[in-house]
């Protein structure tokens, strides 16, 4: 098996230099099934570049080819801020992009979801020496796409005692990051009271919040109730420079 040399902490660094200076950070989802044009695409990313976003996610529930998700890295390569990988399957993998959530769907009633496909992907992301960033992926709520393909068992929005055990599950299994999700489109985001329940109970394990997050005031109470990370993809495709707002609500002390 060939492999190239690993990358090793560049973008958990950027990360963690952030979350521990007390910045609340925001991740613009790209999923490169719905990228309309690379024009659209270009567009898209230097408007929520210039809105000071401080990351792409790049990745998708259904529908998602290896070569939608490789000439969506490129181009987003173009605006110096990292491209992470968020797979929802094996064919999310990409050479391009600067590091990949790794991630495990924690509540997931089948093992694919929570250990096969990583068996699949684990010698590709080796072989390509990317950037693993080590995440519980935790279905809350709605669920969406997400929790219906990945089988998931969605905790519900009144129960965040079930939410922190799953996160402190993680965190004792050695996990860096908890990516609480609503999923994409929610009527509602996890509600701040969940966040709040899962951070009391946490140690350093970095938590990411997305899904259904459409407001400032709603991406605010969520970073107030201890989110480090804010994640939006159906606003952006909808109306990229509304983003500007979530993220200056995000980042004020
Ligand atoms: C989905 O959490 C993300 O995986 C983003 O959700 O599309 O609702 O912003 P939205």
């Amino acid at each position: 098996m060939k492999r190239v040399k690993k990358r090793v902490g560049r973008v958990s660094n950027y990360i963690r230099s952030k979350v521990e200076s007390g910045e609340a950070l925001h991740f613009t989802l790209i999923d490169p099934d719905k990228v309309v044009s690379t024009e659209w695409l270009r567009k898209t990313a230097s408007t929520v570049a210039d809105s000071g976003t401080d990351a792409f996610l790049v990745g998708g529930s259904i529908g998602v080819s290896e070569s939608d998700v490789e000439a969506t890295v490129k181009v987003l390569k173009e605006f110096k801020l990292p491209v992470i990988l968020f797979p929802g399957n094996v064919t999310g993998i990409s050479k391009h992009a600067d590091a990949i959530l790794f991630m495990s769907l924690l509540n997931s009633d089948d093992p694919y979801f929570i250990v096969g496909a990583q068996v699949l992907g684990a010698p590709i992301v080796v072989k390509y020496g990317l950037e693993a960033l080590p995440t519980a992926y935790i279905i809350v709520g709605y669920g969406g796409a997400a929790g219906y393909i990945g089988k998931a068992r969605p905790i519900p929005y009144d129960r965040p005692e079930v939410g922190a055990a799953y996160v402190m599950t993680a965190e004792l299994l050695g996990m860096k990051y908890a990516y609480l999700e609503a999923g994409s489109g929610a009527p509602e985001p996890v509600p701040p009271k969940f966040i709040e329940t899962t951070v009391k109970y946490r140690n350093n394990i970095t938590i990411i919040v997305g899904g259904g997050i459409r407001r400032p005031d709603q991406a605010r109470q969520l970073t107030q109730a201890g989110a480090d990370i804010v994640v939006t993809g159906t606003l952006i495709e909808k109306n990229p420079m509304k983003v500007a707002d979530i993220i200056s609500a995000i980042k004020r002390k």
